[in-house]
């Protein structure tokens, strides 16, 4: 078991380039230490190269970080100059939130002990970030003004992780300065004295019968103390109870005390003794006195989180194998239940099969990081993608998110958890993309939580409101995991692979491991034997898992690109081979598929080399959907007008378009306006001739350009076209509109508009599936046929070859409709379809019944097929329009009347032409 415990320390060092394998297994052996060194470095080179074209010069890293540091001096120095030494800044008033003078934010307020939380939270950032005359100063200013002894109740598990993880962090790093002979030669080690008194007055807090600790401590008071206003509660949260291991222990060491690694690791025995035994797992709330569990909902997100992560990183700080034998059986449990790459889920501890809610939380972003530390890349790489994602979609991580990536809950605190698990995928993989993701992080923080005191966090991320807090994590997290991600190794001022990262970010050396005795463990049962896998007990190299495989982490990212939607590629293929697990007879599926309008073609029929996959029963199929529906894309409505009695238009049925046929967008189709103007010219002529003239209704423009005397006369033959065409159209609508036949022209307007006009006719079989039945029928109308059994392109090539001048497809989903359904663009059958050119539009079923039962009601009805966006009287205003999509007939004969306008504006112009001649 030993040498498994030193392997696995050096797997963790070989994924996170962290030196604990020098401090053990290799203490003493510089030259072996070296090796290793400049062997990750050579292996992380090679698979950066390897990479997606996302390649950052050094300079871009180093533009990027320089901004990184001017947004910690924005965010510090507003915190100094308008907060300090309150505990937070408010930034939108800046000034700083002092607790009792602000209206108190329930739990919230728990985090602040008037002991400069801020300052405290930040003094390691400030040597990360090399600015050592900053730390320096801090340092002074916390020993001369911080106090740990004030009359305040806090959280126990946020005192803890901020400020006594941010002295002993402060404490580490001044030491290692310290030591180096060039800064700090002052120091007395009085951070470390700070910090083991804050760790006494956190002491109280354990003092319950089970041994895990109280939520909160009164500073001065303890926790029974009459005074302390605190010790009535019963119950603390998992993670509350089960991350105080790092701190506690790291102080023990360091001051020798052993008191407090005691405490701590009695805490998490009883976490481990009260897991459910069935699953593995641990509910998020418990009850201090008796252990029973409170809330028996299971994840890894709030309430739980960073348990797990102390027990991980309890064995890389302290190389005892028991946390790790208990991290592996959880993070087994974690993998069988509560991970459904990419989501995460919470499940019941007791019945772990249920996810418990459709929801996420962001704090579960920190989870990916531990799977690398835990050397689970691929889960790490997928449930990453996804957050990334929904960061593209709310521009940050919303406190809850459903797992359809919809916000649940919009605040957004500025948590670094997302950036702390984009470090560690860096880390481990060197894939650029990682830097890019990185990026984004800089620049919607500028973007959107950037204010002139600092940065606020985000209320929703709907709206992009601020709220006035800036928390210290913001400080002690976020610019760390930032800046490092875009460091070079020897751009640090030492090697960062020394110290492992607290729940908080502090930096904790590994090498307490062996400089200090380990407390001596109690009698705790031994975990159940894990169900090991590859990585258990082994080193997770990307070789092992991806061999020969250097774009390992695109590969599985590409699966996961576009859950949201968002970022879409433009012209998205609709070809797609795929891998179908079919019975050896159950072609069902492909009956089933295709009676959604999706072909599968086995691949060889496609020309394809590989037909079957490797196992039998999967079949390696080509994919060919034939509607696509991209956000980006966007789908141009059309619609179905219908224009012959008595919808006259009113009736309107927004279409999709297809992306083969006739292009009813670009194109001018049907009868085009100089072609009306002469037609109508030519039957007026015609007219006069017939008629002999002088009984021939008179061109009433013609008088007007008389009496104006026009005598140039190109001039009066154009004027004489119009108002010729404009006079005959008119005339024949109003006919028309008193006979109830329909028009030539659809109506007056109809000829200055590019449109598809026929009356329609169902297509028999109603699919057009097999041989149209009436052709006949047919011919020179628009077909209506019903979607499904066949792919569109081939229903298309049937009604044309029928003679059908148009086709509208109608949905067989029941109840679908244009107002609930986005629009989508039909395509083809994956093969050429510049053949069909005949115009198609797709209706719902909705609007395709309304169509089909004026079919039923009137034995004719014409319609035109065009762009929604000029609809028949939409813009002329001559008959009343409707936004909706679809405009039923009403009996209101108002528009009727409309339509009669130009005829009546001409037979007035006539007969005022008239008199006037006289
Ligand atoms: C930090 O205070 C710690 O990371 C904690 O474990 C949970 N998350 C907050 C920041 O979001």
């Amino acid at each position: 078991m030993e040498s498994r415990v030193h392997y696995t320390i050096t797997c963790w060092r070989q994924l996170c380039l962290c030196s604990i394998c020098i401090y053990t297994t290799f203490q003493g052996s510089p030259g072996i230490s070296m090796m290793l060194r400049a062997l990750l470095l050579t292996s992380l080179l090679s698979w950066a190269n390897g990479q997606e074209g996302l390649t950052m010069l050094p300079e871009e890293k180093s533009k990027i970080r320089d901004q990184i540091v001017e947004m910690f001096d924005h965010a510090y120095g507003s915190y100094m100059k308008y907060a300090y030494p309150a505990d937070e800044l408010m930034p939108l008033s800046c000034r700083g939130r002092v607790r009792g003078l602000e209206p108190n934010r329930g739990d919230i307020d728990d985090s602040l002990g008037k002991f400069s939380l801020t300052l405290v939270d930040t003094l390691d950032t400030l040597v990360v970030l090399n600015k050592l005359d900053e730390f320096e100063d801090a340092v002074r200013r916390t020993l001369r003004d911080v106090r740990l002894d004030n009359d305040v109740v806090v959280s126990v598990f946020e005192t803890n992780i901020r400020v006594l993880g941010g002295l002993l962090g402060a404490h580490v790093m001044a030491d290692m300065l310290r030591q180096r002979g060039e800064r700090m030669q002052w120091y007395r080690d009085e951070l470390l004295h700070m910090a083991k008194e804050l760790g006494h007055r956190l002491l109280p807090a354990f003092n319950t019968s089970s041994g895990l600790p109280y939520p909160r401590v009164n500073l001065r008071y303890g926790v029974l103390n009459p005074l302390s206003r605190t010790g009535t509660e019963s119950d603390t949260c998992t993670a509350c109870a089960g991350t105080m291991i790092l701190e506690f222990a790291a102080l023990s060491r360091l001051s020798g005390e052993a008191v407090f690694e005691e405490h701590a690791r009695k805490a998490l025995d009883v976490l481990w003794e009260k897991r459910q035994r069935g699953s593995d797992l641990v509910g998020t709330v418990i009850n201090i006195h008796n252990g029973d569990w409170v809330r028996r909902d299971s994840g890894v997100g709030a309430g739980i989180d960073s348990y797990y992560e102390y027990l991980m990183k309890a064995y890389i700080l302290l190389g005892d194998n028991v946390y790790l034998e208990r991290f592996n059986t959880h993070y087994s449990a974690i993998m069988k239940y509560i991970s459904q790459p990419p989501l995460l889920l919470n499940v019941h501890m007791h019945n772990p099969t249920v996810s418990v809610r459709s929801w996420m939380d962001s704090l579960l972003a920190f989870f990916p990081g531990l799977q690398v530390l835990r050397g689970d890349l691929k889960p790490a790489i997928e449930t990453h993608e996804m957050l990334y994602q929904v960061t593209k979609q709310h521009k940050f991580l919303p406190e809850a998110f459903t797992t359809e990536f919809r916000v649940h809950w919009g605040q957004h605190p500025l948590r670094p958890e997302f950036a702390e698990s984009t470090y560690y995928l860096y880390k481990a993989t060197g894939d650029p993309y990682y830097l890019r993701v990185g990026q984004s992080i800089v620049e919607k923080l500028n973007a959107h939580a950037r204010v002139p005191c600092g940065f606020a966090a985000v209320q929703d991320v709907r709206t992009g409101t601020h709220e006035d807090r800036m928390d210290s994590f913001f400080l002690a997290e976020m610019f760390k995991y930032l800046y490092l991600l875009f460091s070079e190794k020897n751009q640090l001022h030492f090697d960062i692979d020394d110290y492992i990262f607290t729940t908080e970010a502090h930096l904790l050396p590994v090498s307490l491991s062996t400089s200090q005795p380990p407390c001596r463990g109690n009698n705790t049962e031994a975990p159940t034997a894990v169900e090991e896998d590859l990585f258990t007990y082994s080193c997770p190299s990307t070789q092992t898992l991806f061999p020969n495989n250097p774009s390992f982490a695109k590969t599985i990212r590409d699966s996961y690109k576009y859950l949201t939607g968002v970022g879409r590629a433009f012209h998205a293929s609709p070809d797609r081979g795929i891998e179908l697990p079919l019975h050896d007879h159950g072609m069902e599926p492909v009956e089933f598929l295709r009676s959604m309008g999706i072909s599968l073609t086995p691949l060889n029929e496609a020309g394809a080399t590989e037909t079957h996959g490797a196992h039998e029963g999967v079949y390696r199929v080509k994919l060919v959907a034939e509607v696509t529906q991209t956000p980006e894309e966007e789908v141009v409505p059309l619609i179905v007008q219908l224009i012959s009695p008595p919808y006259l238009g009113r009736m309107v049925l927004t279409a999709g378009p297809a992306k083969f046929g006739m292009d009813l967008i670009k194109q001018e189709h049907g009868v085009s306006f100089l072609e009306s103007c002469i037609y109508l010219y030519l039957l007026y002529m015609s007219l006069r001739i017939l008629i002999k003239d002088r009984h021939a209704p008179p061109n009433p423009l013609k008088c007007i350009t008389q009496r104006l005397k026009f005598k140039y006369l190109p001039m009066s033959a154009f004027v004489l076209y119009i108002s010729g065409a404009l006079w005959m159209s008119a005339c024949v609508t109003t006919v028309c509109i008193f006979t109830g036949i329909s028009p030539p022209f659809s109506l007056t307007h109809a000829m200055f508009l590019s449109q598809v006009k026929g009356s329609i006719v169902k297509t028999s079989p109603y699919t057009a599936c097999g041989p149209i039945e009436n052709a006949q029928e047919l011919s020179g109308h628009i077909a209506l046929a019903l979607r499904g059994d066949c792919m569109f392109a081939a229903k298309a090539r049937r009604l044309q070859e029928a003679g059908a001048i148009g086709v509208i497809f109608i949905d067989h989903r029941e109840g679908s409709n244009s107002a609930e359904t986005p629009l989508f663009q039909m395509v083809g059958d994956g093969g050429p379809t510049a053949d069909i050119t005949i115009p198609l539009v797709f209706l719902f079923s909705q609007e395709g019944a309304l169509l089909t039962s004026a079919l039923e009601d009137h034995s004719n009805v014409d319609v035109l097929m065009l762009p929604k966006e000029r609809q028949l009287g939409k813009r002329g205003g001559l008959w009343s329009s409707g936004q909706s999509n679809i405009m039923l007939p009403t009996e209101d004969q108002g528009s009727i009347t409309a339509s009669m306008l130009p005829a009546v504006l001409q037979f007035a112009c006539l007969l005022i032409c008239r008199q006037q001649s006289k």
